[in-house]
């Protein structure tokens, strides 16, 4: 039985169903859980199971919609990845990366995360896998000083596309915003308007985690958006909508597997098909 189904299943005590934990339960967050939960009574649908749903699927349909991004004059377009230990930065780097040169666009890689030797040697054999050149720094370089010189050699080179990998740990969370906040200011010193995109890269397993990841992320650097990896498994993306109802945020590509080709383009009708129905 498709997930949807099943909890409208379990929570049906009686005939009125409760819809805020259901909303809860899927992710949407406490915000966003309360305010549907008020809006489904107040148009009537506490015991309309059916009608409910399609008043949820379009609400959220409306809500997660984006507008394509404008297309970025400037080369390189430089895409800024961060984002908590293990949520798959390096990984989307490289998806990223593969999918720009299927589009027959040329494109660099950038090693920031200079706190792992190991790090490195990750996004190293991606770009050797993918014949996609990689700018590097030993372990322990500055990673702004690393980053600024991908950006210089993908300027001289005229790249297309530029993306950033950075550390989702250091020392401490503080030293890591700090570290993350130069990274992003170094660059805006060398070339205004970049990054273009500053994105979140966030484990869709952690649920409403998402939530406030991206408050904290977004608060400390400014993001432009999010990408939410791990949806292959068993968590649907219901904080997408969330994250967009609080902060305005968009998410522009879903990661589906480990695979380069498993990075997916954000697409709202998709998204919320794959919600209701898987
Ligand atoms: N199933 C699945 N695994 C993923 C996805 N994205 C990344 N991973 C895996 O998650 C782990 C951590 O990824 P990594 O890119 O190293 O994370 P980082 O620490 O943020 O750079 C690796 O084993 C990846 O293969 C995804 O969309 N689906
Ligand atoms: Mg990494």
């Amino acid at each position: 039985m498709p997930f949807w189904n099943s909890l409208v299943d379990r929570f049906r005590g009686g005939d009125e169903i409760d819809w805020e934990p259901l909303l809860i339960e899927a992710d949407l967050g406490l915000t966003l859980a309360d305010q549907w939960q008020r809006e489904l009574r107040d148009a009537g649908l506490s015991r309309q199971p059916e009608k409910a749903e399609k008043w949820l699927r379009d609400k959220m349909t409306a809500l997660v919609r984006i507008p394509p991004p404008l297309p970025v004059r400037q080369k390189p377009e430089t895409v800024l990845l961060i984002g908590v230990n293990g949520s798959g930065k390096t990984t989307t780097a490289a998806k990223l990366a593969a999918r720009a040169q299927q589009e027959g666009r040329t494109v660099r890689l950038g090693a920031a995360d200079t706190f792992r030797a190991a790090a490195t040697e990750q996004l190293e054999a991606w770009g050797a896998r993918l014949g996609i050149p990689v700018t590097t720094a030993p372990s322990g370089a500055d990673p702004a000083s690393v980053a600024v010189r991908a950006l210089l050699v993908a300027q001289e080179e005229k790249t297309d596309l530029l993306v950033i990998d950075t550390a989702g740990r250091q020392a401490n969370k503080r030293n890591l915003l700090l570290e993350l906040e130069k990274i992003k200011r170094s660059l805006q010193k060398k070339s205004e308007g970049v990054p273009h995109h500053t994105w979140l890269v966030a484990d869709g397993m952690t649920g409403t985690g998402v939530l406030a990841q991206a408050r904290e992320f977004h608060t400390a650097i400014g993001l432009t958006g999010l990408i939410v990896t791990k949806l292959d498994g068993s968590a649907r993306g219901g904080m997408v909508p969330a994250v967009r109802a609080e902060l305005g945020l968009p998410t522009y590509y879903l990661g589906r597997g480990e695979k380069p080709e498993d990075l997916h383009r954000f697409d709202a009708r998709d998204f919320v098909t794959n919600f209701f129905e898987r």
